[in-house]
C-alpha cells in the first residue's frame, strides 16, 4: 500500500488520515450550494475566506466543485463549469499552498485546471465519459476513481445489487486495470466507494460497516460521507445539522481503512481523526504487560 500520493506538484502523505475540505461553487448544491457563488459568479472573496479558514482548521486538500450532483440539480453547461473551476483553482492556487481537488466529469476541466494548478481530479463517474480517461491519463496528476451507479437524476431509483460491497469492489478493481491499461501508474490513484451515489440507506451503511474489503484492494480509500442523506435517514436533521453524526461516520471509515475523509466540517473532523490517531498511536507503542 503507497503512502505517499504524488498530487502535482505537491506530495501528500497519507501515513495518517487526511482531509478534503468541500469547497462547491455552485449555486444549487445540496448542502452549501450558493455560499461561494452569488449573483452568476464565483464570490473569490468568499471562498479565499471559506478555504483559509478549512486550512486553519486542518484540511490538507481543497475539493472544488461547479457541478452539483444533487439529484434534480440544474445542469450546467461545460464552458460554465470551466468559468466557475478555473476562477476558484487560480484563486486558491495564488493563495495557498495545499492540494487543490476537483471535482468534476468534465475533460476540458480536468484539462484546464491541470494547467492552473490543480493537484488532484476527482471524478463522481469514474473516468468514464468520452475521453475522461486519456485526459486524466495527460494530466499527469493525482486521480480519485469513484462509483455511481446510474446518474444524479436518477440513481436513487431503486438501485440495485448482488452484494455491494462485492460490485462496487469488482467495477473499482475493473477501472483500476482500465487506468493501468493506459499508462496510468496506480501509485497515483485513489478510490472512492461513492457513498450515496446509486445506494439506498441501507446499502450506505452495509458499505461502510464492511469497507475493510475495498481497503484491502492496495489503493488509498477516499470515502464522503458529510452531511449525506444516509444520516437522515435515522435522524431527522438538515444537512446543516448533520455534523456530529458525520464526524462518528467519518471515525468509523478511517477505522476501516480509509485515508481520506471529505467533510465540510473541517474543524470538527480534525478533533475527531486526530483522538484517534493519538490512540492508535499509544497502542502501536504499547508493550504487553
Ligand atoms: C463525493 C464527491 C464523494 C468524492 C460529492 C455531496 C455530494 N467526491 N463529491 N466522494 N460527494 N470523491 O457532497 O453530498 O462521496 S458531491
Amino acid at each position: 500500500m503507497v503512502n505517499t500520493i504524488t498530487c502535482g506538484a505537491r506530495t501528500l502523505d497519507l501515513s495518517r488520515p487526511r482531509i478534503m475540505g468541500v469547497l462547491n461553487v455552485t449555486p444549487d448544491s445540496f448542502s452549501d450550494g450558493g455560499q461561494l457563488y452569488r449573483n452568476g459568479r464565483v464570490d473569490t472573496d468568499a471562498l479565499l475566506k471559506r478555504a483559509e479558514q478549512m486550512l486553519g482548521e486542518g484540511a490538507d486538500i481543497l475539493d472544488v466543485g461547479g457541478e452539483s450532483t444533487r439529484p434534480g440539480a440544474t445542469v450546467v453547461s461545460e464552458a460554465e463549469e470551466l468559468d466557475r473551476v478555473v476562477t476558484a483553482v487560480e484563486a486558491l492556487d495564488q493563495h495557498y499552498d495545499t492540494v487543490i481537488s476537483v471535482d468534476t466529469s468534465t475533460p476540458s476541466v480536468m484539462r484546464e485546471s491541470a494547467k492552473c494548478g490543480a493537484g488532484l481530479l476527482n471524478d463522481v463517474r469514474g473516468f468514464q465519459r468520452p475521453q475522461a480517461l486519456q485526459t486524466a491519463a495527460d494530466s499527469g496528476l493525482a486521480l480519485c476513481v469513484m462509483h455511481m451507479q446510474g446518474e444524479p437524476d436518477t440513481m436513487q431509483t431503486a438501485p440495485t445489487y448482488n452484494d455491494v460491497v462485492q460490485d462496487i469492489a469488482e467495477f473499482l478493481s475493473q477501472r483500476l486495470a482500465d487506468l493501468g491499461a493506459v499508462g496510468i501508474d496506480l501509485d497515483r490513484v485513489i478510490i472512492d466507494p461513492g457513498f450515496g451515489f446509486g445506494k439506498t440507506a441501507k446499502q450506505n451503511y452495509e458499505l461502510l460497516a464492511r469497507l475493510e474489503i475495498l481497503s484491502n484492494l492496495g489503493q488509498p480509500v477516499l470515502v464522503g460521507l458529510s452531511r449525506k442523506s444516509m444520516i437522515s435517514s435515522v435522524l431527522d436533521r438538515p444537512p446543516e445539522q448533520r455534523m456530529v453524526a458525520s464526524v462518528a461516520l467519518a471515525l468509523m471509515a478511517v477505522e476501516r481503512g480509509a485515508r481520506i475523509v471529505r467533510a465540510h466540517d473541517v474543524g470538527a473532523t480534525f478533533d475527531a481523526l486526530s483522538m484517534w490517531q493519538t490512540a492508535r498511536h499509544a497502542l502501536s507503542q504499547s508493550q504487553p504487560s
